[in-house]
């Protein structure tokens, strides 16, 4: 769990595109992550133009799109620069290495083209980081190594078995792909299970948790919440929020609570003024 703000951790970053997002968080105040999983790229992108502004992050499942197209990847990439948030393919690799590089890169969905974030589940072991690698930090026109990977670390839902050795692997995992690993996906910080003996003073995984949601009542299907405010104290970096945002009455009223939610209780963590 970190206790250093935003801009702190970005000057000292390894990463690039943890500096990236960690100093966009500090400028737009916003540590909300919108998970948005929408079915048409008519409404992902009207949702991406309508809380840009106030979101770091915007995550989807570019696979439950049904008329995915260029015109896709291209209003992506052109709302990411008008509203200054990054985009995270919520893709969950978990194939041999050879698979996942032709998911990553190329394919029907271009996922390495447009998507500055991807995560993958360390189930096939160490070798899956190595293989996402050689594809997120090669210095192709289309993204010059400007990619970052976050591990699978823990599941919210009930019966999880993304636990003890598996999340310790994730961390393991992490810590010898520094270059390429921004860092988890993650119900809480994973201090309580890393080895203090191996974490070296300049680590700094970032922390992601979905599962947010202002009302506590859990999802159906298994799925289980927790407040921005209890995620924050727990050690998340950054909320990822889905129905909790996208599924009510006004979007952008809500995701404004829940920016103002999240970034209170990030103050508190790091002891700042409001
Ligand atoms: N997600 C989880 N739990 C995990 C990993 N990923 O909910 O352990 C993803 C889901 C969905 C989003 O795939 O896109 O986060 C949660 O959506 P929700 O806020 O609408 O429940």
């Amino acid at each position: 769990k970190s206790f250093l703000t935003y801009a702190a951790r970005a000057k000292q970053h390894p990463n690039p595109i943890a500096r990236r997002l960690l100093e966009l968080a500090e400028e737009k105040k916003s540590n909300v992550v919108v998970s948005a999983d929408l079915t048409t790229t008519k409404e992902l992108l009207y949702l991406a133009d309508r809380l840009g502004p106030y979101i770091a992050l915007f995550k989807t499942h570019i696979d439950i799109i049904s008329d995915f197209s260029n015109e896709t990847v291209e209003g992506l990439k052109s709302l990411s620069e008008k509203h200054n948030f990054l985009i995270f393919e919520d893709r969950k690799f978990v194939d041999i290495g050879h698979t996942v590089q032709m998911q990553y890169d190329g394919g029907a969905l271009r996922i390495s083209e447009w998507a500055h974030i991807v995560n993958a589940s360390i189930l096939a072991g160490d070798g899956i980081v190595e293989a996402l690698a050689s594809i997120g930090t090669a210095d192709t026109v289309e993204h010059k190594g400007q990619r970052g990977l976050l591990m699978l670390a823990h599941m919210t839902t009930k019966g999880s078995l993304a636990t003890g050795a598996y999340t310790q692997a994730s961390i393991e995992s992490a810590r010898l792909h520094k270059d390429f690993v921004v860092g988890f996906v993650a119900n809480h910080a994973l201090t309580e299970v890393a080895d203090p003996t191996t974490a070296t003073e300049d680590e700094d995984f970032v922390v992601f948790t979905t599962g947010v949601n202002r009302a506590t009542k859990d999802g159906p299907l298994g799925q289980q919440y927790q407040t921005p405010k209890k995620a924050i104290a727990r050690g998340a970096d950054f909320i990822i929020s889905g129905r909790g945002i996208y599924a009510t009455e006004n979007p952008i009223e809500t995701v404004q609570l829940y920016q103002k939610e999240g970034w209170e209780a990030y103050l508190d963590r790091v002891g700042g003024e409001p």
